[in-house]
């Protein structure tokens, strides 16, 4: 494999993926994606122009999609509405991102036997009891809450689909939430970074006791490499790095890390239909293809986080006004009221 075509390069894990990639490996990468609001060129400012080119346009673009998957080896599909708080609010553009959009790829890919890679989320698999030792793994029963996670489900089904019907050369992750560099400001920790660096309280859904399994964006990267490069035709692998933590801990972690009282938050009404926990067991991709996570100390992962927020408000400034209007706009007092 030499020319890979990279769906929603310029997002969070998508940019952070196109780094760790022109870094680790031989690869020419191309970034297809549409710059929507949460698309930024910036992320992928400085890569060598002889391995790495952009172009804008949208997935679900079946002729511009055809071109450009014809003339890869592999896609790695990471395009995607992703916002959880988005989806109750509008979920048209999901249905049109992330099934239509992931349909049109897998159509190219089956037209010229490329080679796919789909990244999903622990999303579909719906949500786990708080306290109790369960967690996901690849045999868990879909059953998603949201519109985006019912979107994301209902893709990963289609490219099951045409893999067993029409002999897509394809393979699934589905990974826990991801924290790192790049991620917009609309998600759970940069929201609260940048608060506080905008000298605003952190804002908590509900009582916070909801559970997230957090993972570094790189060990993210590494484990879809592993995949795409190792991993059997046809199969999924859950992408996990044993990481549960209550959105409590985390806005405490937060603001002690960034020298303010851990008690100066929040709390705000809850997102409705919010998943209680996610948990992954990820035995089959550490035990078939010898992968393992990096970063292994979440308070120095943090520590680096908080550091590029501070250190890098250029990038984060432009978006962060849109994103708590929309906040407003959504309701149910999630910008600032307490509950
Ligand atoms: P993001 O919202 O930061 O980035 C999405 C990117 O896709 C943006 O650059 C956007 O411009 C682009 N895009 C959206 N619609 C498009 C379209 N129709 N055509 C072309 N480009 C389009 O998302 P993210 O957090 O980087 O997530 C990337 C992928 O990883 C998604 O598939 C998501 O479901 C999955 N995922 C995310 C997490 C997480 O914690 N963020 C965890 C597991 C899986
Ligand atoms: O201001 C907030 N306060 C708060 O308590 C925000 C924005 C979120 N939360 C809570 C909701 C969740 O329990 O924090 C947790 C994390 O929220 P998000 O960052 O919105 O992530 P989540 O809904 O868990 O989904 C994420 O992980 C799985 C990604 O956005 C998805 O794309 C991915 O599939």
């Amino acid at each position: 494999m030499e020319k890979i075509l990279v769906t929603g390069g310029a997002g969070f894990i998508g940019s952070n993926f196109v780094r760790y990639a022109l870094a680790n490996t031989a690869y020419r990468i191309t970034v297809l994606d549409a710059l929507t609001y949460a698309g930024h060129l910036e992320s992928l400012a400085g890569l060598p122009p002889e391995r790495f080119s952009f172009v804008r346009g949208n997935i679900a673009d079946a002729g511009l999609v055809d071109g450009l998957v014809a003339a890869a080896d592999a896609v790695v599909h990471f395009a995607a509405e992703s916002h959880n708080d988005n989806s109750l609010h509008e979920p048209r553009p999901f249905l049109d991102t992330n099934v239509t959009g992931t349909f049109t790829l897998i159509e190219a890919a089956r037209r010229h036997g490329t080679r796919f890679h789909h990244i999903s989320t622990d999303e579909v698999y719906g949500d786990l009891p708080l306290g109790d030792p369960a967690r996901f793994t690849e045999t868990t029963p879909y059953n998603p809450s949201s519109p985006y996670s019912s979107t994301k489900a209902a893709s990963d089904l289609l490219v099951r689909a045409w893999v067993r019907s029409f002999g897509l050369r394809a393979t699934i992750s589905n990974c826990s939430n991801n924290y790192g560099p790049y991620q917009h400001v609309e998600k759970f920790i940069p929201r609260q970074i940048t608060n506080i660096l905008d000298g605003v309280r952190p804002k908590l859904y509900g009582m916070g006791q909801n559970v997230r399994d957090w993972i570094h964006v790189d060990d993210h990267s590494s484990a879809v490499l592993a995949i795409l490069e190792n991993g059997r035709i046809g199969e999924t692998y859950l992408i996990g790095a044993d990481g549960e933590r209550s959105n409590k801990e985390i806005v405490e972690l937060i603001l002690e890390r960034m020298g303010q009282d851990p008690s100066a938050y929040d709390h705000v009404p809850d997102r409705p239909g919010h998943d209680l926990r996610y948990a992954i067991d990820s035995g089959k991709l550490r035990a078939e293809l010898g992968w393992a996570p990096s970063y292994s100390d979440f308070g120095a992962g943090l520590d680096a986080t908080i550091d590029w927020y501070r250190n890098n408000q250029d990038w984060w400034r432009p978006q962060k006004a849109a994103a708590e209007a929309r906040y407003r706009e959504q309701g149910a007092g999630r910008e600032q009221g307490r509950q």
